[in-house]
């Protein structure tokens, strides 16, 4: 009878138990042929997939011991899912993988057959630096403990369940679509094979039956995606079980992907199922999902006390189940090895790995917030500049014929002063004419040309390869650029509403900014996410359509986060922001406001003074803005105020300045245009300029903008005197009560004058 804990000793002395107990060959078979009547898999194979479970275990059993005297700090383990192997072993070494975090043994293969001869123990201390957080771990540098490596095609994934999932689909879909895109590369072969794992409980998330609808939506809309979806089934999501059969139930009703199951504890089963579902995806580019039952050893994680939710005859029935030692069996019953041969081979792997265990203990961690920060937010100005430059010439030189016919013959530069929309319009027009890689797409971006007109023409233009329509999940729409992104596309999708984007905020958060941190930026997923949003809709929309709330993007590291008011700068930023997602892989929202999308006027009806003439890409002072950078609009003397603001506040403090010009008053109105990172050193040297600031912003008074301003002015030393005006803590209203909620030009100007009267 078992104890009431599963240990790393008892787990030890069972699997020596066992092995010892096993019966005699039934035959003797040669390695080259199966190792048992009817699989695929032979007994060579089954020796080398033994190896990279035999390590696993010991993986887990050395971050146990590491941990026991505090020089371990991750003890999730792989125990009873070491079956993954043979998924590993199904595919090929290029096809790119996102793992669940008990896939270790599918690590392993890969590195194995990557590397025969060093392969097994190096993935060994890539684990084990994980483990004890090195900063020489190769993928992570000590920032988490990830599976991940860029050789081996493995994609890091984070501990958010099933987040990784969206991007996965959008892997298999940037596979599916890139041989369309002439002259873009991916790291992925044409034939390759995308594969994600995840656990049984994490069937459930939205996440997960996002991408399981996305990938059977393409199917169903004949998009080829090759991707396979495996579900390691313990049978529990910590402390809570799967409901008997709804796993099996929930995985096998998904429209438009094929479903298998197969013992995962069995070796050759779990091979041969895997095999079959990987070649079925292989050459019918289609989706499967593999459901592999398997068993869940020493708990959750080191600190979970499983006999709490679990009757000690459970858990001695998983123990029963223990993967190697059915591997074990089939060794030593087809006559490829005698028990005592397994238990060397256990011991000899057991010592290898704890060696190595005792080598990465003392490595250096992380020294500095500069060292952990490093990946978050590269930012290469210059670069940034030359590829804009770079794209700027080829529009002007040999692109130019092109250009031409591609804008219908009428350039938007000869087109007059553009509204805000046509002016994102010609920018994405150009923007797809410099990327081969670039796509467009969104709800209603291709046939429609967008809600507001804004991708009008694009799909006509460059075809529904690179500008099309998606099912209506946000979800899926940001995994797909994640995905794309991370194989070397540039996606630009299109939020269709901000209020929209929060409950799919998590793939910007939780995977796209966390990519480049969790892998030293070996894998990127550049995208530009274009957000309309902001309030002031005349006539139109209540909260959804007017949500001013973008405190959840200023907070993701590393995320860029434009707003660009005027229509003179939205083509330069929108060149910036592509030009650091192409060049530093920077994630970037492009929050549009929409009630400035049609604006023609500043200052009175008729005047449009709001429009701007098209900057062209060749244009070169007009071509690009640095991000983190703000803009000045001196007003009359300047010298009285400065008023801090973007967005709809940008139009409306130039009216107020504009009055009290009237008045005598001189002041600055600064357009932040970047509300992630803030442009400090300008705002600061603005604010001193006058000494008076009112900051304008049209976020909420908690946790909006202004506080950030606030702060920026704090720690730049400001030391004059400041207002606010911001808008109230308050979702916003359907039609003219939104007025109470919003600020607006009278505001302004009280606020104002109430700063030129101290
Ligand atoms: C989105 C999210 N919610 C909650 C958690 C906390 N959590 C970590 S693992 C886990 C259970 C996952 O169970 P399952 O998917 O079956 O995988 P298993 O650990 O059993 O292999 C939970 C709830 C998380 N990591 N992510």
């Amino acid at each position: 009878m078992l104890g009431r804990v599963t240990t790393p000793q008892k787990l030890d002395e069972r699997f020596r138990q066992a092995v010892s107990a096993v019966a005699a060959p039934e035959t003797h078979r040669s390695p080259d042929d199966p190792v048992r009547d009817g699989t695929a898999l032979t007994g060579a194979q089954a020796r080398r997939l033994f190896d990279t479970q035999l390590t696993s275990r010991h993986l887990d059993l050395a971050a146990r011991w590491l941990r026991s005297f505090n020089e371990g700090f991750y003890t999730i383990g792989s125990s009873g899912h070491e079956g993954n192997a043979a998924v590993a072993a199904a595919l090929r070494p290029d096809d790119p993988a996102l793992l669940h975090y008990r896939s270790a043994a599918f690590y392993c293969a890969r590195a194995a057959s990557a590397d025969p001869e060093k392969g097994l123990v190096e993935a060994a201390r890539d684990v084990l630096r994980g483990v004890v957080a090195s900063a020489q771990e190769p993928i992570a540098g000590g920032r988490h403990k990830v599976f991940g490596r860029a050789d081996l095609q493995i994609i890091p994934t984070t501990s958010t369940v099933a987040s990784h999932l969206p991007r996965a689909v959008g892997v298999g879909f940037a596979i599916s679509r890139a041989p369309a895109l002439r002259g873009v590369e991916t790291p992925w072969p044409e034939d390759a094979v995308v594969v994600a794992s995840f656990g049984d409980a994490s069937v459930n998330h939205a996440t997960a039956t996002a991408a399981f609808n996305a990938a059977g939506w393409y199917d169903h809309a004949g998009v080829r995606l090759p991707l396979l979806l495996v579900c390691e089934d313990n049978g529990w999501g910590i402390s809570v079980p799967s409901p008997p059969g709804w796993v099996a139930e929930a995985l096998r009703s998904r429209p438009g992907i094929r479903y298998a199951a197969a013992d995962g504890c069995d070796l050759a089963a779990a091979y041969d199922a895997a095999v079959d579902a990987v070649s079925y995806v292989r050459e019918q580019r289609r989706p499967a999902i593999l459901h592999l039952a398997m068993v869940r050893l020493m708990g959750h994680a080191g600190s979970d006390a499983e006999i709490a939710y679990r009757s000690s005859e459970d858990l001695s029935r998983d123990l029963d189940r223990d993967p190697l030692i059915s591997t074990a069996q089939l060794l030593i019953t087809s006559g490829l090895a005698a028990p005592n041969e397994v238990i060397e081979r256990y011991d000899d792997l057991g010592w290898q790995v704890r060696k190595v265990a005792e080598e990465v203990l003392g490595e250096p961690k992380l020294a500095s917030a500069a060292e952990v920060v490093t990946p978050l937010a590269p930012r290469r100005p210059l670069r940034a500049a030359r590829w804009v430059a770079d794209a700027a010439s080829r529009a002007a030189g040999p692109g130019a014929a092109a250009r031409t016919l591609t804008f219908g013959g009428k350039l938007p530069e000869h087109a007059g002063p553009l509204t805000l929309a046509q002016t994102i319009n010609a920018a994405l027009t150009d923007a797809l004419l410099a990327l081969p890689g670039a796509l467009v797409y969104g709800e209603d971006v291709a046939r429609k040309g967008g809600v507001y007109g804004v991708t009008k023409n694009l799909r006509d233009r460059f075809g529904p390869e690179r500008v099309f329509d998606t099912l209506l999940d946000e979800t899926t729409i940001l995994g797909l650029g994640l995905g794309a992104g991370v194989s070397g596309l540039l996606p630009i999708p299109e939020i269709q509403y901000l209020a929209y984007l929060h409950n799919a905020e998590d793939q910007l958060r939780g995977e796209g900014a966390t990519l480049s941190f969790f892998s030293s930026g070996a894998f990127q997923n550049p995208m530009v996410v274009r957000v309309a949003g902001l309030a002031y809709q005349e006539n139109f929309g209540g909260h959804f359509h007017n949500d001013n709330g973008v405190a959840v993007l200023r907070d993701i590291p590393g995320l860029v986060l434009a707003v660009p008011a005027r229509p003179s700068d939205a083509a330069p930023m929108l060149r910036s922001c592509l030009a650091a997602a192409a060049v530093d892989g920077t994630v970037c929202a492009f929050l549009e406001p929409i009630a400035l999308y049609h604006m023609r006027d500043l200052y009175q009806q008729g005047d449009n003074e709001w429009l701007a003439p098209y900057a062209p890409p060749g244009d070169w002072a007009g071509a690009h803005v640095p991000i983190g950078r703000a803009r000045t609009f001196p007003i009359g003397s300047a010298e009285d105020l400065t008023i801090i603001t973007y967005g709809n506040g940008l139009r409306m403090s130039l009216r107020v300045a504009a009055r009290l010009a009237t008045e005598g008053y001189g002041s600055r109105i600064v357009d932040l245009r970047w509300l992630s990172p803030l442009p400090t050193s300008d705002l600061v040297r603005e604010a001193a300029a006058t000494g008076r600031v009112l900051i304008v912003d049209e976020t909420r008074r908690s946790g909006g903008v202004g506080e950030g301003i606030l702060a920026a002015l704090v720690d730049g030393g400001f030391v004059g005197a400041v207002r606010r005006i911001a808008s109230a803590d308050s979702l916003i209203p359907l039609g003219p009560a939104a007025e109470y909620v919003l600020i607006s030009d009278d505001a302004i100007t009280q606020g104002a004058h109430a700063l030129l009267a101290r």
